[in-house]
């Protein structure tokens, strides 16, 4: 076994998280190979291109892409250390590992004594040493990991991404990382690959805290969240301004309460409690009942549409509907598991209004809601705010900032981000 320089470094998955850490791995003069499975992604990065919206990544890319440190291929080749960042969706009631064992699969075959993998998904607790023992059952011929035993020919860990959207390329370098090696070999290999970029603490612990840690970080802000939005709905009946409560209330030094929304979006909050959910039903009630509440808004929200709808059609008009924003969140092109966007596609289905709607980040109308008559995208969202009886803040994006107030007059307004309360 030679554990020498990492010097080539294998990423797999080109996504969200991937692409990102294949670039600032180049960027430091690494030479990186990233893979996926999408030769469209693949084209487009050895053009130097980018195929998701983050702040700075596109120029960062192209520059490692023609400086030579970066290449994009379908399949992994060899390399001292494989970086594993694939999706790991939920579907009922269960985590889908088909893209972290298909990865695991595509690796194997270009293994060699002394290299790395570390798997970055977010996974349920005992995930990396299945992948681990995947491996090994691909290659008899290598000693891989298990708990308590050092001296493998190729180490396995786990280290969970933890960067915000938005802010990717800051906290890929500055966030502490949690490092769970199968052994602690496996751990302290895994730093020296971090520590090529990582300017946070490496934080060393064993693989299946490691995992768990990543689903504790995002269980804890569902459950501020749903803090928040059961706050607004109680302040909304009592006639209260949920914006104002929060405000003052955080100026208390050990108080710090999040923002109520439509709903919790993207890929990761609104997903990864129902990891630890499936591995401790009876025991995970308030992690569950926050996902609950947080999946309750978007319903709740709707109702109020609904009232507003029903005073414009009894005062006389037919009713124009103003949806501000379709992403998961504020200022990203990301519209996976979005509130607004599932409020957007109901009110469409209601088929009893027009709907204009505002998406700076959108060319063309998402999912279900294009090709109705009554739905169209605006470019301009103060002109859909002009037309419009009823506006809803759904996102509150920057581009919506300088949106005068005086134009929401005589209209109503419901504002789920507190942009106007
Ligand atoms: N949201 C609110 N109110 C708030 C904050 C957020 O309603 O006060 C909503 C957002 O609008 C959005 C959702 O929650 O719909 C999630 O947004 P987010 O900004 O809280 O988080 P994500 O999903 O973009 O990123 C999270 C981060 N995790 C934590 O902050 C603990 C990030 O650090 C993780 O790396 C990421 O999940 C991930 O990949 O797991």
């Amino acid at each position: 076994m030679s554990e020498g320089k990492l010097k080539t470094i294998c990423v797999v998955g080109l996504g969200y998280i991937g692409l990102p850490t294949a670039v600032v791995l180049a960027s430091r003069g690494t030479s990186v190979i990233g893979v996926d499975v999408n030769k469209d992604v693949v084209a487009k990065i050895n053009r130097g291109e980018i195929h998701i919206v983050e702040p700075d990544l596109d120029a960062v890319t192209a520059r490692v892409v023609q400086n030579g440190f970066l290449r994009a291929a379908t399949a992994p080749e060899t390399a001292d250390a494989f970086v594993i960042a694939v999706p790991t969706p939920f579907h009922d009631n269960k985590a889908d590992l088909s893209y972290v064992h298909a990865a695991a699969a595509s690796v194997a075959p270009v293994l060699k004594p002394g290299d790395l993998v570390v798997l970055e998904s977010t996974s349920p607790p005992g995930t990396t040493e299945r992948m681990a023992a995947q491996l090994a059952s691909l290659r008899p011929d290598l000693k891989f990991p298990r708990h308590g035993e050092e001296g493998c020919d190729v180490q396995v860990a786990y280290c969970p991404e933890r960067v915000l959207p938005g802010r990717v390329l800051v906290e890929l370098v500055e966030n502490d990382r949690v490092i769970g090696g199968i052994t602690h070999a496996c751990s302290a290999r895994a730093e020296e690959l971090y520590r090529i970029f990582v300017t946070g603490s490496l934080l060393q612990t064993g693989v299946r805290t490691a995992e768990m840690c990543k689903l504790t970080e995002n269980s804890f802000r569902d459950v501020s969240i749903a803090f928040a939005n059961e706050l607004s709905i109680i302040c909304e009946k009592l006639g209260i301004n949920v914006w104002d409560v929060i405000r003052l209330a955080n100026h208390h030094p050990r108080v710090n309460i999040l923002q109520p929304g439509p709903g919790v979006g993207g890929h990761c909050i609104a997903v990864d409690p129902w990891f630890i959910v499936q591995a401790a039903p009876e025991e995970s009630r308030l992690i569950r009942t926050a996902r609950e509440v947080n999946d309750g808004k978007p319903k709740y929200v709707l109702e109020k549409i609904k009232t507003a709808i029903a005073g414009v059609r009894a005062a006389g008009a037919e009713p124009k509907v103003a949806l501000l924003g379709l992403a998961f969140k504020p200022d990203v092109d990301d519209f996976r598991e979005s509130p607004s966007l599932h409020i957007a596609e109901i009110v469409a289905g209601w088929n009893d209004c027009a709907v204009l709607i505002s998406e700076p980040y959108a060319d063309a109308l998402p999912g279900a809601l294009a090709g109705h008559k009554h739905v169209r995208l605006i470019a301009d969202a103060h002109d859909a705010v002009r037309q419009a009886h009823i506006v809803v803040m759904l996102v509150n994006h920057r581009h919506y900032k300088d949106i005068p107030v005086a134009d929401l007059g005589d209209k109503v307004v419901i504002d789920t981000r507190g942009v106007w309360s």
